[in-house]
């Protein structure tokens, strides 16, 4: 069985109460669930860890060691600014795919740099809640292709 960590980081926790012109009217539980439903039929299992604090996201990702086989990774906000999530997900080393809800590249000039990218296997941005549900499917697919998993 496949485990994967999904990373949720500042804020998303008013996903569906706030801003819906842009984050949409998905809350983030509604998200949880759908990522569980689609982890179970690729057969794989997903844990969920959402925080307002990079150092415990940075915890999230120490303990993923050994535990988990990727990581799926919405750092909100701390994507254009934390060298420290960078670097936690460097020193796993475990496979990473980088999701965003909105497009960062259609948004305002700060948004188009991520600290996230240079570690991430990939990145998918811009398709709303569909962003994570890709990324868990990038991820299993890459992981699947791995020998020593398939
Ligand atoms: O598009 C994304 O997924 C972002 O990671 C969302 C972050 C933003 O800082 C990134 O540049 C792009 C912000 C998440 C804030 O989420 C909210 C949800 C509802 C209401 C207010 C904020």
């Amino acid at each position: 069985m496949l485990k994967i960590l999904v990373l949720h980081g500042p804020n998303l926790n008013l996903l569906g109460q706030r801003e819906p012109g842009i984050y949409g009217t998905t809350t983030l539980a509604t998200i949880d669930a759908l990522l569980t439903q689609e982890a179970t039929l690729v057969g794989a299992e997903v844990t969920t860890l959402q925080s307002n604090h990079e150092g415990i996201l940075v915890d999230g990702i120490h303990n993923a060691l050994g535990q988990c086989h990727g990581l799926v990774i919405n750092a909100g906000a701390y994507t254009h600014t934390s060298v420290a999530l960078r670097d936690a997900i460097a020193a796993v080393n475990l496979p990473t795919v980088e999701v965003h809800l909105s497009n960062l590249y259609k948004r305002e000039p700060f948004r188009h740099h991520s600290h996230i990218a240079p570690v991430a296997l990939g990145q998918i941005s811009g398709f709303g809640a569909d962003s994570y549900v890709l990324g868990l499917h990038a991820l299993v697919r890459y992981l699947r292709a791995q020998p020593d998993l398939a």
